[in-house]
């Protein structure tokens, strides 16, 4: 039962939306002014390594604003992973670090980090606080170019075996601010459900995969976050 069994939660752009960072699908999001064939594929890459550079490059500078700031849903998920009896597992969609610095642990990006870049040589993983273009070589290896330490579409998402052993154990899944468009992401609840887990979506709007939810909750991630963290830990008394 959720009294106090062990938790997955899912965010995606959604709870950054408040934050000031654009999502993909809405009116104004990033979809609506460039196309993921041009700059989210490893084709794309292949094809214009400047080109992808630059969206990357453009958009971890937008994250790096000061203006740009966790807001109360990442906070809210924060102070559930620290006062939850049980583990808690907060796998997001997102690259950019809000989660991190609203106090979150050890988020599981499982579409990468735009802070970070990976080597085209030896694989490994550095910093990258700034621009990838004009091609700082690898920290690591020396030599290797680096590209974003991001999962384009076609790319395997990182740590499944991990996620979907959460999945297979958690009591409850809460899936944040996200669509429902991309797979795998889009298809936990399943796991979830199959598991025998409790689902609730908390959105701005019904997402696709509204109807498999046990509940749902529409609102802004900063109300609804909040006031659903609230209720889980009032219940623990
Ligand atoms: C893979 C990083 C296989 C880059 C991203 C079936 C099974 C498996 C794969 C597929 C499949 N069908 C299709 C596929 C392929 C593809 C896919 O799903 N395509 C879709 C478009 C049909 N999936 C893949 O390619 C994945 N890889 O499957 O590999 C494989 C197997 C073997 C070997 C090798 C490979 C990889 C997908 C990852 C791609 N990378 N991001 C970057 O960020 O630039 S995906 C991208 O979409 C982001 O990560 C983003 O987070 C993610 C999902 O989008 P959302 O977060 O949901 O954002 P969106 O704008 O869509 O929605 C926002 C929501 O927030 C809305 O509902 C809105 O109402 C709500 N909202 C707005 N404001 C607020 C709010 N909610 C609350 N409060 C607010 N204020």
């Amino acid at each position: 039962m959720v009294e106090s069994g062990p938790i997955v939660v899912l965010t995606g752009a959604g709870i950054s939306r408040e934050s000031g960072l654009h999502t993909f699908r809405d009116a104004d999001g990033i979809w609506a002014t460039v196309r993921i064939e041009d700059v989210a594929t490893p084709e794309a890459f292949a094809r214009d390594p400047a080109r992808v550079q630059a969206f990357y490059d453009a958009r971890r500078r937008g994250l790096l604003d000061p203006a740009i700031q966790p807001n109360a849903a990442h906070r809210a998920l924060a102070r559930l992973e620290a006062e939850w009896p049980a583990p808690v597992l907060l796998v997001t969609q997102n690259i950019d670090d809000l989660h991190e610095r609203a106090g979150s642990r050890a988020p599981l990006h499982m579409h990468g980090e735009i802070l970070k870049a990976r080597c085209l040589a030896c694989r490994a993983v550095s910093p990258a606080p700034g621009d990838l273009a004009p091609g700082p070589a690898c920290p690591g290896c020396g030599r290797g170019p680096l590209r974003p330490h991001v999962v384009w579409f076609g790319e395997m998402p990182l740590e499944m075996d991990r996620i979907e052993a959460a999945l297979d154990a958690c009591a409850l899944f809460v899936s944040i601010g996200t669509s429902g468009n991309v797979y795998p992401a889009a298809g936990f609840v399943e796991l979830a459900l199959a598991a025998g887990a409790r689902t609730v979506e908390l959105n701005l709007e019904r997402s696709l995969g509204a109807a498999r939810f046990d509940e749902g909750r529409y609102g802004p991630a900063s109300v609804v976050v909040p006031a659903f963290v609230d209720e889980l830990l009032a219940g623990l008394e």
